[in-house]
Order: structure tokens, then C-alpha cells, then sequence
């Protein structure tokens, strides 16, 4: 949407039945999502080609990394793997996650066609050893049908990438990109050095779970309990996001030119791969709507990974955001801004060395090559509006909490979101302000409006337990699976496109269950 923040999406209240029946005929059925990936300190990957889908029917020629033999493991453990959860080829390649410390081993087989040449994996930010193959112009190449060994530290915690290391315009272009995760190490009972656990919390470093009003246990897809060695880098749930995009014209060719009779580590392909047009855009390897199917979908079987946020108020998400292409991506969040934590696994600190030091963003520039961690919370702020209608039972006294951790949301001015606000309301994750406002526009009828179970046709959230209360008043109950999307996109109108037609593209949708929903990503 056109420079749309949050208060413009909220000023068109007419327009919110409409974008909820849009949601709802999009996800037909749950399809949620979470930063899956293959686990070990040995993976044994093979570079090789396949058709990937684009949602216009196109089947584009493309080449990726996937599993020559099976993984040591897989996570998180809360959602099963078919196959292992990762196919012999994948765009992106798979998502390796590995913990800090390891020494990390990397075998990759030079699958392609030989009209490709050699190839390559680089791990920027790594001291990489190379060993086979042939020397190539940044690291150690495979030959057709070659082998070639990388080894290093896994030293930084954090979202890194990895990618091909050779001939990049038309390698990268062809998929041969993925994801590493490093898990921090944390000494402390497994907890950041210097988290205190709040009141009303588990020594787990989760934050919304421990609301009276979530069903327990809720359940972890967490790959770790922080991002990092610091409590400011606890988080309740996580997705990766790789933008990128492709210019089918580039891989016709390569498609045209794979039979050619090669033996030439440079390979025997002409491509142009400049003027650069791209006509699809990719969050995971898919473009909306496929992004929003489920990860390891049937039909895509080189794109196992999917795009679809879902979290409750005050949810400390852990958005893992990698720019795979070659250009820019403005990826815009609605609903609130999100906290920068981390540049290519650098957590950004103060000169305190302790507390958080990166921008608030309301757009995120992916840049190519570059990994950032950022953590996102909705809270409702500016909806003007109280989520839950609880006006009469709620004072807010309990905003502003002080944890001690430094957490986005209840603390210090460094990390609050606004330190001159009075803040946020600890029991409900909603903003205090907002509490007790008068709804600024006359609800819609939710017998009317509702679309299954994704809107009840009014803009509280559903009920808590704790304080069922059925609004707005005179009406029915409330739908207790009320929620609210939003979409989350591509700043560049055109990259919301695929092949020139909207919708599509760099497009998904975040949605904000209530805390009375459990958010099941496994299905
Ligand atoms: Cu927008």
C-alpha cells in the first residue's frame, strides 16, 4: 500500500471489512509459519537445478542447494520435517542452524549442468577454510560433478547467509542462496547473562505466554530463548524472511544453454544478465499468495519455506531478515514499528556495552547481502481505539513494569518504543492510551461482516478469560477468534506484483491472533 502506516490503514475503517474478506479468502485454511531448518555441525549439500512456480502457472528454470544425504536433525522440534526438511534442491537452499562455538562443516557437490562451470558457497562474515577443488576467484570452487569442503567457526550468533561464490550475477540470480542461524551460547541456565526473570514469568525468557490469559502451555517454535546474549534479545516467536527476486529472461537462457557439451571451469554459457529487469519478487523463495500456503507444501517442492507472521498483542517477534537479490527491497510492517537488534549478527549495543542501541523502523531497507535480526510487537498503538473494550476493569497501573531485561515493551526510555508514553498495559499487551477511548467510528454489525474465524466484524480482539465481557455493547459476543491482519510488503509498488499484476510478489499478511487463540505452526 502506498505509504500506507498504520493510522491512514485505520482512518479508512471502511476499507477493513474489505481487506478481512480479502484475508479470509486468501487463507482458506491455517497455514502458519515459523524459521525451520536442518541442524548438525556436517551438512553435506549439493548444488543442482529444478523448476521453481511462480502463482501465475510460470515454472521458472532455476538452481539451488539441497541435501545430497540426509541431515543430522531438524528444528524446532515442534514441527515435523517431511524428508528430513530438505529436498536434494530448495530455493532458498536450506536453512542451516548451527550453535555458536561449532566448527562448522560444509561438503558441496557441483550438481548443475557442466554448461555452468564450477561453483561455490561463501559464509560472509566467517573465517572460511576451503578444501578440494580448485581455487577460484573469492574461495575454493567444485567442478562439474566435484566435491569441494568448507570449514569455520560458527563464532558470531545470529542470521547470517551464505551463497554461491561464483560468477554471483548469474549464480545468486539462479537461487544458489540460503540461511545460517547461529544460536547463541548461553551460559547462564541457558538464559542471556544478566536476565532477571519478571514477575508473573517463567526463567524462560518468554514474555506474552506468561499472560493470565493465554492457554498454557503455549506452544515453543523458538530455535533458541534469545537471538543473542543479552536479555533485550528474548523473543516469544520467530520468522525468517529472505527477499529476492528474478529476472526470467536470465534464466530462459541458462535454461536454453544447459545441454551445451562443456568443460570449462568458467563454464560455457552466454547470459546476459544486464540490463537486469525482474518480474518476480520473493519473500522465501515465493511469491504472494504462495507464500501464505504452508511451509513444505506439496506443490512447491523446491520451495519449502512460506512467509506468514502470526503472533498475539505484545508478542516479542524475532523477525531473521536477509536481502538475497540483487537489488533493494523496502519491506514494510504495519501495525507498529519493529527495533533494529542486529547487523550480520552484530546486536547493535550502546556505549553502555549492555542495553539496545538500533533504530525503531518503520520500513526495513533489505540490502543485498545483509542480515538484520529485528524484533516486532503489536500493542494496538494509535488504533485509537481499546483492542479489548475492557474499560471499565482496567486502570493501566501496571504499565511500565520494569523487568530489568530491557525488553521492548515495558522498560527503560533506551528500548521503549516511547519513553515520554505512559506505556503499555502489562496485562493485556495493549497501549495504555488508548484505554477507555470511544470508538471513533460505529462498529460494523458482526453477524454481518464476520468471515469465518478470522474477523468478527468489529475491531476489538476476542475475549479474554479473564474478563469475558461481550461488546461492543448490545451486540452478540464477540468472536473469541476475532483478529486483525495486516499486510506486510514491499515498499516498491511494483515489486507487489508478479509479472506486472497485482497482487503478488514481496507480499504477506501478519496476523494478530487473540491471547485466547494458540497459534499451532505446524499446520
Ligand atoms: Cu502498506
Amino acid at each position: 500500500m502506498r505509504a500506507m502506516n498504520m493510522k491512514t490503514l485505520i482512518s479508512k475503517t471502511q476499507l477493513l471489512p474489505v481487506l478481512m474478506v480479502a484475508v479470509a479468502l486468501l487463507l482458506t485454511a491455517p497455514a502458519y509459519a515459523a524459521a525451520p531448518g536442518i541442524t548438525g555441525t556436517s551438512f553435506n549439500l549439493t548444488a543442482g537445478a529444478a523448476f521453481s512456480s511462480q502463482p501465475d502457472g510460470a515454472l521458472i528454470y532455476s538452481w539451488g542447494y539441497g541435501c545430497a544425504s540426509p541431515a543430522g536433525g531438524f528444528l524446532p522440534t515442534a514441527i515435523s520435517s517431511p524428508s528430513g526438511g530438505c529436498p536434494d534442491m530448495q530455493l532458498p537452499g536450506p536453512t542451516l542452524i548451527v550453535n555458536q562455538g561449532d566448527v562448522v562443516t560444509v561438503t558441496l557437490h557441483n550438481n548443475l549442468p557442466a554448461a555452468a562451470g564450477n561453483t561455490s558457497i561463501l559464509f560472509p562474515g566467517f573465517t572460511v577454510a576451503g578444501s578440494g577443488g580448485s581455487a577460484g576467484l573469492l574461495t575454493q570452487e567444485a567442478a562439474h560433478g566435484g566435491t569441494v569442503v568448507y570449514t569455520f567457526t560458527a563464532s558470531t550468533p545470529g542470521t547470517h547467509t551464505y551463497y554461491s561464490g561464483t560468477q554471483g550475477d548469474l549464480q545468486i540470480e539462479m537461487g544458489l542462496y540460503g540461511a545460517l542461524i547461529v544460536l547463541p551460547t548461553l551460559a547462564v541456565n541457558g538464559l542471556p547473562n544478566g536476565y532477571s526473570t519478571p514477575t508473573r514469568s517463567p526463567a524462560t525468557c518468554h514474555v506474552a505466554p506468561t499472560l493470565p490469559t493465554v492457554p498454557t502451555p503455549q506452544l515453543d517454535y523458538r530455535l533458541a530463548p534469545a537471538a543473542y546474549d543479552n536479555p533485550a534479545a528474548c523473543y516469544d516467536r520467530e520468522y525468517l524472511f529472505q527477499f529476492s527476486e528474478m529476472d526470467p529472461r536470465i534464466h530462459r537462457q541458462a535454461e536454453e544453454q544447459a545441454g551445451l557439451t562443456c568443460a570449462a571451469a568458467t563454464g560455457c554459457m552466454v547470459v546476459a544478465t544486464e540490463p537486469y529487469i525482474p518480474a518476480y519478487f520473493m519473500i522465501n523463495g515465493r511469491s504472494m499468495p504462495d507464500d501464505m500456503d504452508p511451509n513444505y507444501a506439496l506443490q512447491y517442492p523446491h520451495q519449502p519455506y512460506n512467509g506468514n507472521p502470526h503472533m498475539h498483542p505484545g508478542d516479542l517477534v524475532l523477525m531473521r531478515i536477509i536481502g538475497q537479490g540483487r537489488i533493494q527491497h523496502p519491506f514494510h510492517f504495519h501495525g507498529n514499528h519493529a527495533r533494529v537488534l542486529a547487523r550480520d549478527g552484530n546486536l547493535l549495543l550502546n556505549s553502555d556495552g549492555a542495553s539496545l542501541a538500533g533504530p525503531l523502523l518503520f520500513t526495513t531497507p533489505t540490502v543485498p547481502g545483509q542480515t538484520q535480526d529485528q524484533i516486532f510487537a503489536w500493542t494496538g498503538q494509535g488504533l485509537n481505539w481499546d483492542v479489548y473494550g475492557l474499560t471499565q476493569s482496567h486502570t493501566c497501573n501496571t504499565h511500565n513494569a520494569t523487568d530489568g531485561n530491557g525488553r521492548n515493551k515495558f522498560t527503560t526510555p533506551a528500548s521503549a518504543y516511547d519513553p515520554t508514553s505512559p506505556g503499555f498495559d502489562g496485562a493485556t499487551h495493549e497501549w495504555c492510551p488508548d484505554h477507555g477511548k470511544v470508538m471513533p467510528v460505529a462498529p460494523p454489525d458482526p453477524q454481518a461482516v464476520a468471515n469465518g474465524l478470522w474477523y468478527g466484524g468489529t475491531p476489538f480482539l476476542g475475549m479474554q478469560s479473564a474478563n469475558p465481557k461481550p461488546l461492543p455493547p448490545g451486540a452478540v459476543q464477540q468472536n473469541p477468534e476475532a483478529g486483525y491482519a495486516y499486510m506486510w510488503h514491499s515498499h516498491n509498488e511494483r515489486e507487489i506484483t508478479t509479472n506486472n499484476v497485482f497482487p503478488g510478489g514481496l507480499l504477506m499478511m501478519l496476523i494478530i491472533d487473540p491471547p485466547t487463540s494458540t497459534i499451532d505452526e505446524t499446520l
